[in-house]
């Protein structure tokens, strides 16, 4: 009788057991990543012309979101930088209208490939299933570094810098200290191939959740940038995080 009382007890363990494990499988969730900062972005309702003139519609219906944490360098003045951003999609392309006031724009390297992050320039973080995770030298996120003169850079799978203009369409228009950015970016997935040709941008469609960010490097008079500025708080000592773990991302949800 005992004996049966173990082989029963036994089947009963094995078959919880498995049940317990198919459950984790099956609830465990493909993003490693802390939701936060979620946006909903809503649809162009008409085409975005990319000539650095925010007199669109859509442009109109967006808000405003800050860009007003300090990720690099000394607290900021407001003669020395604010800026802020909005926000729209359609079926081909995130946009993006930032707003940067920036008493000092310095372009000194004439090398695209060279100390990108170390001159003016607007970087945009996306990460195109939300997933999070580490991207330093792989396509699970994209660091685009776009700089005064609409080169866009980010580091590649060949952990050297690489030009990735043909993701991003922009146009910087500058009136004293301020400068508009209009920028329409195709997405690509985490398929991304460095060597091979054509890699096709995703289609974008309602309820879908990418993630993102933006910040500005800014540099007035010295070799290096002086402050990097982003647009969502980052834990810990090191908030200079964003261009190798995408976990550090807020998060858009596109609504029609
Ligand atoms: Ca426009
Ligand atoms: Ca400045
Ligand atoms: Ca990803
Ligand atoms: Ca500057």
């Amino acid at each position: 009788m005992k004996k049966y009382i173990v082989i029963l007890l036994m089947a009963l363990c094995f078959s919880s057991c498995k049940n317990t494990n198919k459950e984790i499988i099956e609830t465990t969730p493909k993003s490693t990543k802390p939701e936060k900062q979620l946006r909903q972005i809503l649809k162009a309702k008409n085409a975005i012309k990319i000539d650095g003139i925010a007199d669109e519609t859509s442009w109109k219906n967006a808000k405003w979101h800050p860009m007003d944490q300090v990720w690099l360098g000394d607290s900021l003045t407001a003669e020395d930088f604010s800026g802020r951003f909005k926000l729209t999609w359609d079926d081909e392309a995130l946009y993006v209208l930032a707003q940067i006031k920036d008493d000092t724009l310095i372009d000194n390297i004439k090398d695209p490939l060279v100390k990108w992050w170390d001159e003016d320039c607007l970087e945009i973080f996306v990460d195109e299933d939300n997933s999070g995770g580490e991207h330093q030298y792989n396509h699970n996120a994209f660091a685009y570094h776009i700089a005064l003169d609409g080169n866009v850079v980010d580091m590649s799978t060949e952990k050297i810098g690489k030009l990735y203009n043909s993701h991003i369409e922009s146009k910087l228009v500058t009136s004293d200290n301020t400068s508009i950015w209009e920028v329409k970016m195709y997405l690509y997935n985490d398929t991304y191939d460095d060597n091979s040709k054509p890699n096709k941008p995703v289609k974008l469609t309602t309820n879908k959740k990418v993630g993102f960010a933006i910040a500005y490097c800014d540099n007035d008079y010295s070799t290096e940038r002086e402050n990097f500025i982003g647009s969502i708080p980052v834990e810990g000592e090191d908030k200079n995080r964003g261009w190798m773990d995408a976990n550090i991302f807020g998060t858009l949800k596109l609504k029609d």
